[in-house]
């Protein structure tokens, strides 16, 4: 549950714009935001060490108007988004930028873009370093990965590849056989929001053939992220880091590969591999 604390007429003298002059003599810029967080240890306990202030706040969104000049009020809204999701205790944030004083040639009284953002949602500052899942058990597994591994690479940045290993398919009790699975991770970097690299890794997962029947059916490509930075969220979309591909000997054995100092929920990933090697049938280091 979240509740919204509104802040509205936060204003300053800024240098947004696409014209050299709007960079030259700077104008009006207006902010209302609102900050959504449960507020009710806050009203339990009526102390400010439990709420978040909003003094704080408006003073985070007026430094970050001021900030260095930015073309486009998008990209200046997704930074105060930005700013206001430092706090840990906000869970979402929209934004309303008004530039009143736009150059149009025709009369108006205002140009206004409000976003909402989450931190699923929000378009990162800087790349972000992710740990993606690849795997599958129907037709050239090998192949499709190969392929799969090539068309991530048009949009994100793919830093390691680990080991292509074979194991068991893990399936629902009771239901019937499947072929084994080749798996593998992939370390990549990342300037798409978590919900844009998750919709950009369903779409190679249809590319390839994917249909989705019963959970944890057969299928001829999954891929799935395991790690979005540091991020930890859990909703019905998406729980990172993932929930169980950091216990499953198919992720953890692949990602030790890449990246031998990983972490996860503060275990060493090498050292949870070493543990659930035992479970690995076949693996290939060199496979690409
Ligand atoms: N993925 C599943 C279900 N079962 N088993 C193996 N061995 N490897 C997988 O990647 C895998 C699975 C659902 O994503
Ligand atoms: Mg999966
Ligand atoms: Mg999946």
């Amino acid at each position: 549950m979240s509740d919204t604390v509104w802040l509205s007429g936060i204003t300053a003298h800024a240098r947004h714009g696409v014209f050299d002059f709007e960079r030259e003599n700077g104008q009006e810029f207006t902010i209302d935001v609102g900050y959504e967080y449960d507020t009710r240890a806050a009203a339990r306990t009526d102390s400010i060490d439990v709420a978040i202030s909003y003094a704080d706040v408006a003073a985070t969104v007026h430094e970050a108007l001021i900030a260095e000049p930015v073309y486009l009020i998008e990209t200046l809204a997704e930074q105060l988004a930005r700013a206001v999701l430092a706090y840990p205790k906000v869970d979402a944030v929209t934004v309303v930028v008004h530039k009143p004083h736009a150059p149009m040639a025709v009369p108006f009284s205002d140009v206004t873009l409000t976003i909402r953002r989450t931190r699923l949602t929000l378009v990162p500052g800087e790349p972000v370093r992710c740990v993606l899942a690849l795997g599958g058990n129907l037709g050239d597994v090998p192949g499709t990965l190969r392929a799969a591994i090539g068309d991530l690479s048009e949009r994100v940045e793919v830093i390691a590849v680990g080991p292509l290993v074979r194991t068991s398919a893990m399936t629902i009790p009771g239901s019937p056989a499947q072929d084994d699975y080749w798996n593998t991770v992939l370390v990549i970097e990342t300037d798409l929001a978590a919900t844009e690299l998750l919709a950009f890794c369903q779409q190679v997962e249809l590319a390839h053939g994917r249909e989705r029947h019963e959970r944890w059916g057969a299928r001829t490509l999954d891929v799935d992220i395991v790690a979005y930075g540091e991020l930890e969220v859990e909703t019905p979309e998406l729980t990172l880091p993932h929930a169980g591909a950091t216990e499953r000997p198919f992720v953890l054995v692949p990602w030790a590969g890449a990246d031998p100092e990983a972490r996860v929920r503060g275990l060493a990933v090498s050292e949870l591999a070493a543990a659930a090697r035992g479970e690995i049938l076949e693996e290939r280091g060199k496979w690409l």
